[in-house]
């Protein structure tokens, strides 16, 4: 497993939280995935063969928050 923070815009409370943290478990190959609301950031836990950061950030955008870098 590696692991990678990313930034995430627009995240305010626990409802945005668990969608990101959804949208993340959602894809294959992410183990965990959980959102500090503070730091404006997630944590993802992955297996780098089977997905990777651009799909990530894909899927947090497809939810409504932006990933910035
Ligand atoms: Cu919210």
């Amino acid at each position: 497993m590696e692991t990678v923070v990313l930034k995430v815009e627009g995240m305010s409370c626990g409802h945005c939280k668990a969608s990101v943290e959804k949208a993340l478990k959602g894809l294959n190959g992410v183990g965990n995935a959980t959102v500090n609301l503070e730091a404006k950031n997630v944590t993802v836990e992955y297996d780098g063969s089977a997905v990777n950061v651009e799909a990530m950030q894909k899927a947090i955008e497809d939810v409504g928050y932006e990933v910035v870098n």
